[in-house]
């Protein structure tokens, strides 16, 4: 489902790449295109179900902010959706999920292999695509944030069962894993405009802080989302044992008997006491702790995009921010 052509609200900043959004989906569905019928199967399955095209979203709106109209950012905006699009295919298969974007992952329909090939199509596709910017920087910062993201999910298994991850460690891995292709999109919204050096750092900072707040939404709507209107089913992290925001808090927060329920589920990565834990989490005010951080950040990436050119197309990267708060999907 697109931010842009469904969840905005009529009139809103956000509509500004409503036309954008339309060249860079041609673009997508010109980009799928393969001689093996498997790879356009497998890969227009994922990306027909829709997903809220936030990246590409961000890429175009700061490149909007900095007056840019290179043709170069539709296809960089498709780039970055597909980079995204092969990490969903990966991540789906190495946490054995069955429910992505409100139907069956693609693993649960064409199995493992064909997922994780496809998105290594994917992901080389974007690599293909990328060198028609014929910018080294863009192929630099692209290659860079995918070698980053994978670092991240390395660092994420290492910590697998680990309930005395703490903060700090935990925002590390979501930096690496989420927030650096929303810095990375951001980033290439200035460099495609021929931004300063300033600039360009206040766009990455705008998209990291914004990346970060997400991911933190992202694990407090895995205790209390709804799975319907989230399309995939809550307890995943605790079943695969993560250390997220909202159980570190609760067991920083909870008595010692809390503390040892939710630590004693992290470590068995079961689900049998998950009613138990979302109460823990619950009582302990864990959940309004991490929305705190995720406000934070939002805040961090509103107060960068203060530093931006004042047009309708930064007050758009402001709106984003202010939205990624009360999101539900
Ligand atoms: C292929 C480069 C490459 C790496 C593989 C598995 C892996 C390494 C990375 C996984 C990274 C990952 C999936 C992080 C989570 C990011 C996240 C919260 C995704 C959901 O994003 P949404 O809500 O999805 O924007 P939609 O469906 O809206 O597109």
């Amino acid at each position: 489902m697109s931010l842009v052509t469904s969840a905005a609200p009529a009139g809103s900043a956000l509509s500004l790449v409503e036309g954008d959004m339309r060249e860079v989906d041609a673009v997508i569905a010109g980009r799928l295109d393969s001689g093996v019928p498997l790879v356009g199967q497998v890969a227009r399955y994922i990306i027909s179900a829709g997903g809220k095209r936030l990246r590409p979203v961000l890429l175009l709106l700061t490149a909007g902010a900095l007056e840019c109209r290179n043709p170069q950012r539709f296809n960089l905006a498709a780039v970055v959706e597909f980079i995204h699009t092969a990490t969903l295919l990966h991540d789906d298969v190495v946490d054995a999920s069955t429910l992505r974007r409100g139907r069956s992952t693609a693993n649960e329909v064409f199995g493992n292999p064909a997922s994780v090939l496809v998105g290594d199509f994917l992901y080389s596709r974007a690599f293909q695509m990328m060198v028609d910017a014929r910018d080294m920087r863009i192929m630099r910062i692209l290659a860079d944030a995918t070698n980053v993201i994978a670092e991240g999910e390395v660092q994420q298994l290492m910590n697998m069962h680990d309930a005395a991850l703490d903060e700090a460690g935990y925002l590390s891995v979501i930096r690496s894993k989420t927030a650096k292709l929303f810095e990375a999109s951001a980033q290439l919204g200035a460099v495609l405009a021929g931004a300063p050096a300033a600039i360009e750092a206040t766009c990455a900072e705008y998209g990291q802080s914004l990346g970060t707040a997400f991911q933190v939404i992202d694990d407090v709507l895995d205790y209390t989302g709804d799975p319907a209107e989230m399309g995939k089913n809550l307890g995943d992290d605790l079943r695969e044992g993560k250390t997220t925001l909202p159980l570190i808090l609760a067991m920083q927060r909870g008595t010692q008997e809390e503390a040892a329920l939710v630590r004693s589920a992290i470590e068995q990565g079961d689900t049998e006491h998950l009613p138990a834990i979302a109460r823990v989490v619950q009582r302990t005010g864990a959940l309004e702790g991490a929305q705190a951080l995720a406000a934070a950040q939002a805040g961090r990436a509103i107060a960068a995009a203060g530093q931006l050119p004042r047009n309708a197309y930064t007050a758009g990267l402001i709106e984003l921010a202010d939205q990624l708060l009360q999101r539900r999907s």
